[in-house]
């Protein structure tokens, strides 16, 4: 039988691609949308547990530094696809920035060479997709309850839970709908967890008994960084709403009626509706009659209510991995199937009192990502290299057998993960845009070493940021300004330019 596995030479060159058509892996890119790597307990973290998303750790590997390029939904798939930064492919934030569906596109490479292709659930960058064979998508953001999905362009509403519908028309299409001749790549991409953080009814009391703590830092004062972090509008105590997203129907001060009680009477049928009365009346009642009287309390009841929602939504779509999992097995697709498990970018729990995500501070600047391929990747690995989500493409067209076109900005990490020694990046480069709506996060680039991150706020604002990860590693305090790091931040302003040049990134 011919090996499944491409030759390099010299310096990476790619010499020879032929793999026969039906031995070419199937690869299924799993992504769910703001899950950040703390809410996985393959990472340790203690929160909650993930044991089918774990299964992909065991294994396979899991990245312990793997980051977006820009911390932003639509940014981050563009980057996805085409295997290149936002000021090239176009789509530098979610709202006016145009993606251009005729450029090149991973999945449009593979469906060129062979592939089935398939795209289902949240795709988030308008327009009609280019590069799948089958489409099942939410418009826009989607909706939790009784979505709207557009499948092959065809707009209908689905009754139920938009986590288990979208996995299920992930195991049709894998089932019923493909070309079985042919390899395949299936996109199955969850709304989950997204905000408002609407958990499925059989998932509405999980956590009911327990009490989060919130992080160490939750209660950050920003004394020790720039304007940026002081100006944002994300924060769980000040920030979150009492409908949409503490889930009362009528403000617990002013009694007004939220957004979340209109939606509880027009979007969720009786049966949903009951459910959710049955979840959270109790708990919001009890609320009303002892409101906390200071604000640590209240913030730190508020967080509590998030965190339980976030995580609620979680435990869906790990069931959707296993669902998966288990049809691939059952099914004989297990071994010849790469199966990434990644989110769109990473999200606060509570670190500096956060929610959401933008800022190129840890949380949000990376993400999970696990891969199961036994052929090429042992059980059980940790990879520390720094990878970026530009490397998707050239990676998965590696593994493929195609040959990786050139203006593709990442690179394969196939050899990386394949424990083959190789060279690779000691630096990443990193661009947010998208300001002032909807959380007020400054534009800013930076590069990430490391040990070290140096940011640049240039809009509205001109200030820099320089954090040491080793003795700093929750970025309290930027160092920019100390005389100890006056070496260190030239280095780092070296490196960044050479990666502004080497990317191409000169509109700032
Ligand atoms: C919505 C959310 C924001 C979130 C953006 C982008 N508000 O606008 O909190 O930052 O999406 O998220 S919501 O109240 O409408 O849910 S992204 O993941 O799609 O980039
Ligand atoms: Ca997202």
């Amino acid at each position: 039988m011919k090996k499944n596995v491409l030759f390099t030479a010299g310096m990476g060159l790619l010499m020879a691609s032929t793999v026969p058509a039906q031995q070419r892996p199937n690869i299924i890119f799993i992504m769910s949308d703001d899950h950040a790597y703390q809410a996985i307990s393959a990472y340790g973290h203690g929160l909650n547990e993930t044991p089918n998303i774990d299964r992909l750790a065991k294994e396979g590997v899991i990245f312990q530094r793997a980051f977006v390029t820009n911390s932003i939904s639509a940014p981050s798939r563009a980057v996805m696809l085409t295997g290149k930064f936002n000021h090239l492919n176009g789509k530098t934030d979610n709202q006016d920035s145009k993606f251009d569906w005729n450029q090149q596109n991973f999945v449009r490479i593979l469906q060129q060479n062979g592939y089935q292709t398939a795209m289902i659930g949240k795709i988030h960058i308008p327009g009609t997709p280019q590069g799948f064979d089958y489409t099942n998508i939410l418009p826009g953001q989607g909706q939790y309850y009784n979505p709207v999905f557009i499948e092959n362009g065809v707009r209908k509403v689905f009754p139920g839970y938009v986590t288990t519908l979208t996995t299920q028309f992930a195991l049709d299409w894998l089932d019923k709908k493909r070309d079985k001749s042919k390899p395949f790549c299936m996109l199955y991409h969850q709304k989950a967890p997204h905000r408002p953080w609407q958990p499925e009814a059989k998932y509405l009391n999980l956590y009911d008994d327990k009490t989060f703590n919130v992080p160490d830092n939750f209660f950050d004062d920003y004394a020790g960084r720039g304007t940026a972090a002081k100006h944002q509008k994300m924060e769980i105590g000040r920030d979150m709403e009492w409908g949409h997203d503490m889930k009362f129907e009528n403000d617990p001060y002013t009694n007004a009626l939220t957004s979340h009680g209109k939606e509880l009477n027009s979007r969720f049928d009786d049966k949903q509706r009951a459910a959710w009365r049955a979840a959270y009346d109790s708990e919001n009642n009890n609320f009303m009659l002892n409101k906390p009287e200071n604000k640590e309390d209240l913030f730190k009841w508020k967080f509590n209510r998030y965190i339980k929602d976030y995580l609620r939504c979680i435990q869906s779509v790990d069931d959707g991995v296993g669902e998966l999992l288990d049809y691939l097995k059952a099914n004989g697709l297990e071994e010849n199937t790469i199966i990434v498990y990644t989110s769109d970018q990473g999200f606060y729990l509570g670190e500096h009192g956060w929610f959401d995500k933008r800022f190129m501070y840890e949380e949000s600047l990376r993400t999970p990502l696990l891969i199961r391929y036994p052929k090429e990747i042992q059980a059980g690995m940790v990879c520390n290299q720094m990878i970026q989500n530009i490397d998707f493409a050239p990676t998965f067209l590696d593994y493929a057998g195609i040959k990786i076109p050139k203006d593709i900005q990442g690179e394969s990490f196939r050899n990386v993960v394949a424990g083959k020694k190789t060279k690779w990046r000691d630096a990443i480069y990193y661009h947010y845009y998208e300001y002032p709506q909807p959380h007020s996060v400054l534009p800013h680039y930076g590069v990430r070493t490391e040990r070290y991150k140096l940011i640049h706020f240039y809009d509205k604002v001109d200030e820099w940021e320089l954090y040491d990860l080793e003795t700093d590693p929750r970025e309290m305090k930027s160092v920019y300004d100390d005389p100890a790091y006056a070496k260190i931040r030239s280095q780092l302003h070296k490196k960044l330019k050479t990666l502004q040049k080497k990317y191409q990134d000169t509109q700032h």
